[in-house]
């Protein structure tokens, strides 16, 4: 779940209107329910929240957004449905909605809290009591149980029985639960009736588990570790735990599904054999400013990215926005934007950057994950700027996630020498107010051959292939400053250390590999994939669909990303999919 202070979370439209109207330790649902089970005095109830009876079949749908997190999303998957959007401004919008969504971002308790003073929650309830259409989305369908273990027990809105808890990593798995999987579809969902056994897009740590109590409400659930619940659906009001704005076309057929109930669509969509977590396979656009000035994607050889011609150029391998289209359309299950000199140009200084957000995110609906220079800064004027305010900015403009490459070095040494967390790394503060989910980083290792394990102070593995002169042992010193210079802690200390700063996901390079074409450094991935336990993403050196297998068969990574091959259409990412699928891996098609 991502994390929010309330600071971050009141934001426009909800500040304007924050009245109390509850404790923020009740629950609304249950206050309702209590005076519904008191007649009369319900009706006393209703009079003061009443819902407006009639449905038109406009073309608006009102949106709950409290201003936190990634909803540019929501709203251009909406828009490009064709819908417009109405805002609440006001618990009377909500009683007057036609068709609410509400794509719950944050944690749990802020998100209450926001509910709770301002009028929302009993609004909601009274809406969702009246059965009146309704989607809730991620934390959307959290809030309406009794209860969370998120930084709790918090009370929830208490439509459904049930405490939503923690995925247990004690069973093996990796949490957060990131990336495409299928679902087990249980009773007429209707809004879920295109997605059959397709995968779909999780990205959450908290779940709610069936049981007899709420199995009424249960209409699918999803495997992951344990079964738990990925939608529910009581007359027209449905929730789902999976993100469909940022699943693909058939997460818009959810969305059009519960937008317009009549519509069917043309053709019933192709059977696929979704069964589990699929495999990612990510494309990345490591993003400079050429020597012209124009913001161009453009990919190093180990991470020289200029031509080797008398110009020396900055190599142009296309414009951001035309190629994420393009790798959104051939089935990239995300796409990665590296500003690969943002160590040194600071990122709300570079627009085009918010701008290539933006404008990719109006149709492109997978996950986008954004990282370059991101940490706290001073410009010129003597401005300070933490690296929240950079983080909410690209969250804003349509990004998922945010990776951190430098800072988080710099982080885990700090934190590796005084054993202690200092809270104010920009690693730990946006996840801290974003949730791990939302925080990758991003590493930049350079494998260094020694001869004996005990050369050096860092964790060193024994190679498949042995070095210059037949080493056969190695490190690998993570650089900062894209690659440009190398720091005193290992791959694997730093993996550790960050992942206890509240990383969520860990997109590892490797410089030796980087566009060399000749597969990823399955003993690097393995080294961090097998050390930690969230999501690990392979990158560098992918030349064939072959080297995907590789490091899926071999390792445990949970997604491999490249660059190159794609950029240079060498290899289409169906193509690798395909074969993936001939290995017997999942991988969403
Ligand atoms: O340090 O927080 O400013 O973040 C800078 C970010 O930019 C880091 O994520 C860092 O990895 C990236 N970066 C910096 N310099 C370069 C460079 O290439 N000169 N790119 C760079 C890193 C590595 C991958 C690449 C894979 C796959 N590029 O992103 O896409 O290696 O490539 P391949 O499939 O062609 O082999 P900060």
């Amino acid at each position: 779940m991502i994390q929010l202070s309330m600071e971050a979370t009141v934001a426009a439209p909800f500040s304007s209107f924050v009245t109390s109207t509850q404790n923020s330790s009740s629950s609304p649902c249950s206050l309702l329910l209590s005076r519904k089970n008191l007649g009369s005095v319900n009706l006393r109830f209703k009079s003061r929240l009443s819902v407006r009876a009639s449905s038109t079949s406009d073309s608006v749908v009102t949106l709950l957004d409290y201003g936190a997190g990634n909803v540019r999303s929501i709203r251009n998957a909406l828009r490009h449905l064709g819908f417009s959007i109405k805002d609440v401004q006001t618990p009377g919008d909500i009683l007057n909605a036609d068709r609410l969504i509400f794509p719950g971002v944050g944690a749990f308790a802020p998100a209450m809290d926001v509910l709770n003073k301002t009028g929302m929650g009993e609004a909601l309830c009274t809406y969702i009591d009246n059965d009146r259409p309704f989607l809730g989305i991620c934390l959307g369908l959290q809030l309406l149980f009794d209860s969370s273990e998120e930084n709790g027990p918090v009370k929830g809105l208490g439509v459904i029985p049930g405490t939503v808890g923690r995925f247990d990593s004690s069973a093996g798995i990796r949490v957060p639960h990131i990336g495409w999987n299928a679902l087990q579809v249980g009773k007429d969902s209707e809004i879920l009736d295109d997605v059959g056994n397709r995968h779909v897009y999780f990205v959450h740590s908290y779940r709610a588990i069936p049981s007899n109590e709420n199995k009424d409400w249960v209409s699918s659930t999803c495997h992951y570790g344990e079964s738990f619940i990925s939608s529910i659906r009581r007359g027209n009001v449905h929730a789902v735990q999976f993100h469909p704005e940022k699943s693909g076309e058939v997460g818009l057929s959810v969305l059009r599904r519960f937008l317009d109930p009549k519509s069917s669509s043309k053709q019933k969509p192709e059977e696929r054999k979704a069964s589990k977590l699929a495999k990612r396979v990510i494309a990345c656009l490591d993003v400079r400013t050429n020597d012209k000035g124009d913001l161009v994607v453009t990919k190093g050889d180990q991470y020289d990215v200029r031509e080797q011609s008398n110009e020396n150029e900055v190599r142009n391998l296309g414009k951001p926005v035309d190629l994420a289209r393009q790798y959104y359309k051939d089935g990239a299950d995300e796409i990665s934007f590296l500003n690969i000199t943002g160590f040194r140009d600071f990122p709300l200084g570079d627009l085009p950057m918010i701008q290539v957000l933006r404008y990719t995110s109006e149709n492109v609906f997978v996950p986008l994950t954004v990282g370059g220079g991101i940490r706290d800064f001073t410009d010129a004027t003597g401005r300070y700027y933490s690296s929240l305010e950079v983080a909410a900015e690209y969250f804003r403009s349509g990004a998922d996630k945010i990776s951190i490459g430098s800072d988080a070095v710099y982080a885990a040494e700090e934190f590796r020498k005084s054993g202690a967390k200092t809270g104010k790394s920009s690693l730990e503060q946006i996840s801290r107010v974003y949730g791990n989910q939302a925080v990758v980083v991003s590493i930049d290792p350079r494998r260094v051959y020694v001869n004996d394990p005990d050369d050096v102070p860092y964790k060193v593995i024994r190679v498949t292939n042995p070095g210059p002169n037949g080493e056969e042992y190695a490190w690998y010193q993570c650089t900062v400053s894209g690659g440009r210079e190398g720091r005193p802690i290992g791959a694997y200390e730093l993996a550790k250390a960050v992942e206890e700063l509240g990383a969520g996901e860990i997109l590892l390079n490797c410089i030796d590999c980087d566009g060399q074409g000749k597969g990823f450094d399955t003993d690097l991935v393995k080294l961090i994939s097998d050390s930690v336990g969230i999501p690990v993403i392979a990158s560098s050196g992918a030349g064939t669909p072959e080297h995907f297998s590789e490091v899926f068969e071999t390792t445990n990574a949970s997604a491999a990303l490249a660059a190159g091959i794609f950029h240079r259409k060498e290899v289409p990412i169906q193509s690798v999919k395909e074969h993936l699928l001939e290995k017997s891996i999942e991988v969403r098609m």
